[in-house]
């Protein structure tokens, strides 16, 4: 007999509402089977049959989908504090990556760690997600740009899932930097592009990332990897107009990309790509917020494109060393004029959709019963305060 739960006395903000608003219900009931949603309604209208079930009072707390983090790379060696000291005496990230810090120094480090410390680090990353009531992590690889490196990346990746009660979506990120010494086509064809397909041989692929930048990879480069991961049916998304526009929007695009993300200096004729080939907004404010960007991502544009919009930490040691998805909910509002509503579906409905996943991030019946309780009254408060974690309870897999 699979387990069953009645959560009851809950708000329920159902985020399936494309349009607008929390889809809220209030003095709602809401019955978990197994590890789906199998009911919701009004709690008077709680079926007879179903008032046996083993219960949980929510004590009127709102109940929401358990968060989805998009966008991270917390599966890395070493740290980059000494950078962060170089940026504040005035040099640029790009100025340090060209000078073979940035990404670079964090593939040194990872490269030298071994997979159980790896998943070690990773694995605390992940706890402090899950502590905010996260129930989804997507991970890249690119701190590897090696063979075997990238393979061990995504083999931690997939680790954690086992090791926590937490969803894991991986992404092959080997097109992330340029090898100290290598040339970029050279590295592109030879050693990238057979990265990916020995990870993909390994089951462990779920998407195709790269960044596509001056200190990166162009689009033709990025082309030819997304043409491999084509003709091996894998999706694609895309850093893209990060530090500047230099055409990865449009690439990626023209591959149908699940999402393209940064996306600063997309402009609107990037944006009605996006919208014609129905790819999600990926919005990362701490990379902006570290790297003092000015340029913000043209939040009106994507409104009125419905490019859906999602919000995601970018977790990495260099450019967003953010270990918090609700800090990243509160600056997309306050450095990028999202409203809460934004802010929440961005973390769930949107979030889903930019993995390409249909079975989560809304609460309906059918859907994954990966849910959070939160000690707010008002869905906007989980955007409102920052440094503060209303996390009650979270259910993942039905369980609590
Ligand atoms: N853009 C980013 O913000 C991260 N990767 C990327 O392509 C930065 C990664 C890093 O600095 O280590
Ligand atoms: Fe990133």
């Amino acid at each position: 007999m699979p387990n069953r739960l009645l959560i009851t006395n809950v708000s329920i903000a159902k985020m399936d509402e494309p349009d607008d608003g929390y889809g809220l219900m209030t003095h709602a009931a809401l019955l978990i089977q197994g590890d789906k949603i199998e009911w919701l309604g009004s709690v008077s209208d709680i079926p007879a049959g179903l008032r046996d079930s083993e219960q949980l009072d929510a004590g009127g707390r709102l109940l929401t989908p358990a968060l989805i983090d998009c966008h991270t790379h917390i599966v890395h060696g070493g740290n980059r504090a000494r950078e962060f000291e170089m940026r504040l005496e005035g040099a640029s990230y790009e100025e340090i990556a060209r000078a073979g810090g940035g990404i670079i120094s964090t593939v040194t480090a990872t490269r030298e760690t071994d997979e159980s410390a790896l998943l070690q680090h990773a694995l605390k990353r992940a706890d402090a997600l899950i502590a905010e009531g996260v129930g989804l992590i997507e991970i890249k690889s690119g701190y590897g740009l090696d063979v075997e490196t990238e393979l061990k990346m995504l083999r931690v990746a997939r680790a954690i899932e086992r090791e926590r009660s937490v969803r894991v979506v991986t992404s092959f990120l080997g097109a992330h930097a340029v090898p100290k010494g290598a040339d970029a086509d050279f590295y592109m064809d030879k050693i990238c592009i057979p990265a990916l397909e020995a990870a993909h041989k390994e089951g462990l692929v779920d998407a195709v990332d790269g960044f596509c930048e001056g200190i990166a990879f162009d689009t033709v480069q990025m082309g030819r990897l997304f043409e491999r991961a084509r003709q091996l049916d894998i999706p694609v998304k895309l850093h893209a107009e990060q530090l500047s526009n230099i055409g990865g929007t449009k690439l990626a695009a023209s591959y149908n990309a699940l999402s393209v993300d940064h996306v600063e200096y997309a402009d609107k004729t990037d944006i009605a790509a996006m919208a014609k080939a129905d790819s999600v907004a990926v919005l990362l404010p701490g990379a902006f917020y570290t790297l003092h960007e000015t340029q913000k991502p043209l939040v009106e544009a994507f409104r009125s494109e419905s490019v859906p919009m999602a919000v995601a930490t970018d977790w990495n040691p260099g450019s967003s060393p953010m270990g918090s998805l609700l800090l990243a909910m509160n600056m997309s509002c306050t450095l990028f004029g999202l409203t809460p509503v934004e802010a929440l579906a961005g973390t769930t409905r949107n979030a889903a959709r930019a993995l390409g996943l249909k079975d989560c991030g809304i609460i309906a019946p059918g859907k994954r019963a990966d849910l959070a309780i939160w000690d707010v009254v008002e869905p906007a408060e989980l955007s409102y305060r920052f440094g503060v974690n209303p996390l009650h309870r979270r259910i993942f897999g039905g369980r609590l």
